[in-house]
């Protein structure tokens, strides 16, 4: 039996990719320096696992920005916007991840889109007629020489040819352009870098078709058949080829994955162990190897090695199966867990002990592979395993008769709104007496540089609680203050006091553990450190009440109470494994019911809670599970905030994704706003026509940092009033304004103000 990891992250124990790239970017670290510290980062994830003993160690899995955009630029997939200013390689990539605006450059940033179900974002290959595919670098190469030198032979990982074009678009220029046809194109590239592999020392190469766990249209499903043929007959058997699937089933696609000439398969066990039977009666793995992810990459739960062990020794046994063929191997690539958790030195010693990170799982990978195979030296890692799951089992910490009871208890008339829209709409329209086009806000302002020190002062405790208290209102009382002059409707205090929308709420709630340095990349130099659920959840005090009180205090204007949903704390943390997700959603709908309430009691009309994962989680097949999912998925936010009065207005937002009106209507928020900016096209405005509600449709990007004028703005809303009606709309943009400068966030939003009261004037002539 050997051993696989299918990538590791790449940010550093430390952080140290992200101050390197963000150095560079800001003209502090030169070219040479930021390359420098890739390669020492890579030599560090391949020498850790070569001294734990992983026998498939990954390489290529390293990345600047996206593993996917590396790809892209590889193979030349890089629109003329891009190619056009003779940028080197290394700035074409970032050029194209994050946009560039110098003196001699302007270029806005590709499309970036969730990878899957999880919190990772991908730039997406975006395909033109006439583009120019050929192989352009050598990025996987280089980096396997790098290993080799070292002494240590990896195997190189490519997303797949059906993959990478399946999960790529047309680029407006070439709509009727799709990209699967373009398969036969890149085959002969695939070919390339492979021999090019072989060439340099190359085994073994993982190529990844998470795709296969999606629904695939019968022309994606050919495509698998014939890009693996292609592949298997052109490179084996001078190099092993194993098709790697992640996040799900593979069941309704096996047929395709019958008689392919590659030389072994991996599979999620982790998320769906029900699939084995299936797959293990449809292709012979005594001619196959057989990659059993089965420690999961997508969280930190210390695994259970005797139930792994037990598990794959079941299938060596039922199938009698050599174990030669057989690898044990991470769900997933680690890139979605934190680095190592030997860096956290704060979190309770006993809880600490059920966790593990990406080094803690390499280790756990090793160990059961070496267990299968006889290996004795492992049975004290075993035996100190055993403890750590039943203390975890038997903990105390975990179970809250209460909050079980208030769950038990929750029925529809919980879940429901005093009186239907038609009628709340009435009644908030008198108190709140708003303009036609009100303008609003997503919920955070710029955290400057000067937020974030105060911040890591308190938290350091070289500032008093009371001083940093009077920063966290002058900092309110500045962004409401803005808000006023350029005459915005609905002001928000800001969020000054927040680090991240999730995060924040978790260190507030009972039954979540924090970490110091649990960071997980999110897309580019952004990272998240996500909360981790490990027990019943419960709101000991309020959380957010003060801040806005504070806000509200200082101004005649309606201040929004700001809070995230359910469904969003819960996909952006790492839940628990021992418990369904519909509970975890329910006891945190729970909490944030009465965070809503307090809200209103205190004199908050308008609170928002925000659900921009709420796509995210919807489960990646089509079918029973998805409309489970958005059943309960709306009912936890339809519980969070039913509770209020018919006056109290409900908001809600959502971004990152496609929205399905549907799902949204089921949620009965009074207005929602939603990310639109990038979405120029007239069909997705009639979806939303017929949404009985109110939406803000996000009139800018707020990834980026252009101004819009306001003629352009006036331009966007003429056409979308050509669809949608001007009784319902409300100006917005798209998301918060975090990330963004004062100087462009002051320019945008007046430019912004200014368009809606050009609206209201034209209106009003109009009535
Ligand atoms: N929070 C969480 N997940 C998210 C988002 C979020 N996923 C989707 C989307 N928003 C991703 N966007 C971002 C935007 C900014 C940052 C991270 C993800 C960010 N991170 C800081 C950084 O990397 O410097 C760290 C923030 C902190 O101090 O905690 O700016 O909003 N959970
Ligand atoms: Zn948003």
């Amino acid at each position: 039996v050997k051993s696989a990891v299918l990538g590791f992250p790449r940010i550093g124990p430390n952080r140290e990719l992200k101050k390197a790239t963000e150095g560079y970017w800001k003209g502090n670290v030169t070219k040479d320096e930021l390359l420098a510290v890739g390669k020492q980062l890579r030599e560090q994830n391949w020498k850790l696992q070569q001294s734990i003993g992983v026998d498939y160690i990954p390489s290529n899995d390293f990345s600047f920005y996206d593993q996917v955009l590396d790809l892209e630029l590889l193979f030349n997939v890089i629109p003329d916007r891009y190619s056009k200013y003779d940028l080197d390689p290394l700035d074409t990539l970032f050029a194209m991840g994050r946009g560039l605006q110098r003196k001699d450059v302007d270029v806005t940033a590709l499309e970036m889109v969730k990878w899957f179900d999880s919190n990772y974002h991908y730039v997406r290959p975006t395909f033109s007629h006439g583009m120019d595919y050929k192989l352009n670098g050598s990025k996987p190469i280089d980096e396997f020489l790098e290993a080799k030198k070292l002494g240590i032979q990896t195997r190189p990982v490519l997303l797949g040819p059906v993959s990478f074009l399946t999960l790529g678009k047309a680029d407006k220029d070439s709509l009727d352009l799709d990209p699967i046809s373009l398969l036969d194109k890149f085959l002969p590239l695939y070919e390339e870098v492979i021999t090019k592999l072989i060439d340099a020392g190359a085994t073994d190469i993982q190529l990844d078709e998470p795709v296969l766990v999606l629904d695939l249209d019968q022309q994606a499903k050919d495509a698998i058949v014939k890009a693996y043929n292609y592949l298997g007959k052109a490179l084996s058997p001078k190099i092993n080829i194993f098709l790697t699937t992640y996040f799900g089933t593979v069941v309704p696609n096996l047929d395709v994955l019958q008689n392919l000439p590659v030389k072994g398969y991996h599979f999620d066990f982790v998320r769906s162990p029900e699939q084995l039977d299936s797959i293990l009666k449809s292709i012979d793995f005594n001619e196959k190897i057989l990659s059993v992810g089965i420690v999961d990459g997508r969280n930190i739960w210390k695994n259970d090695l005797a139930k792994s062990t037990a598990f794959v020794q079941s299938i060596i046994d039922k199938y009698n199966l050599s174990s030669k063929n057989i690898v044990v191997a991470t769900s997933s690539s680690l890139l979605h867990t934190p680095v190592d958790l030997d860096n956290e030195h704060k979190l309770d010693r006993n809880i600490v002990d059920w966790f593990s990170f990406a080094t803690q799982k390499v280790l756990e990978v090793v160990a059961i592979a070496l267990k299968l195979n006889g290996d004795t030296s492992v049975d004290d890692i075993f035996k100190k395993n055993l403890k750590s799951i039943t203390a975890r089992k038997n903990s105390v910490l975990t179970n809250d008769e209460a909050v079980q009871k208030r769950v038990a208890a929750i029925d529809d008339k919980l879940a429901t709104r005093k009186s239907p829209f038609v009628e709340r709409v009435t009644v908030q329209k008198e108190i709140f007496n708003l303009p036609l086009f009100p303008t609003t806000t997503i919920g955070s302002f710029p955290q400057t540089k000067d937020i974030r020190i105060n911040r890591n002062k308190f938290v350091k405790g070289t500032i008093t609680p009371e001083e940093y208290e009077t920063f966290i209102k002058s900092e309110i009382e500045k962004v409401i203050r803005f808000q006023e002059e350029i005459g915005l409707d609905v002001l928000v205090h800001g969020e000054p006091e927040r680090n991240d929308m999730v995060q924040y709420f978790g260190e507030q709630l009972q039954g979540y553990a924090f970490t110091e340095n649990g960071w997980v990349q999110s897309y580019g130099s952004r990272y998240v450190r996500p909360p981790i659920i490990v027990g019943d959840l419960s709101r000991p005090k309020p959380m957010s009440v003060k801040e806005s009180v504070y806000a509200q205090s200082i101004t005649t204007k309606p201040v929004k109470g700001m809070l995230t949903g359910p469904i969003t704390c819960l996909r952006w943390s790492f839940p628990r494994d021992d418990i369904d997700q519909k509970t975890q959603a329910l006891q945190l709908s729970l909490a944030l019911r009465d965070e809503v309430q307090d809200l209103e009691a205190a004199g908050i009309k308008i609170i928002q809670v925000d659900e921009p994962a709420l796509r995210e989680g919807l489960p990646l097949r089509a079918g029973k599970e998805r409309s489970d999912y958005m059943d309960w998925a709306a009912e936890a936010f339809r519980v969070a905030t039913a509770g209020v009065q018919d006056k109290t207005q409900i908001h809600s937002h959502f971004c990152y994704s496609d929205l399905d009106p549907n799902h949204i209507k089921a949620l009965d928020a009074d207005v929602v706003s939603i990310e639109f900016s990038k979405k120029d096209d007239p069909n997705y405005v009639a979806e939303f026509k017929n949404y009985p509600n109110h939406i803000g449709l996000g009139l800018f990007d707020i990834h980026s940092p252009r101004v819009a004028s306001k003629d352009e703005f006036i331009t966007k809303v003429d056409t979308i009033l050509e669809t949608y009606p001007a009784a319902k709309f409300w100006v917005n943009p798209d998301c918060g304004l975090k990330t963004r400068d004062w100087y462009e966030t002051k320019l945008s939003l007046t430019n912004m103000v200014d368009a809606a009261k050009h609206f209201r004037e034209e209106y009003k002539n109009k009535a």
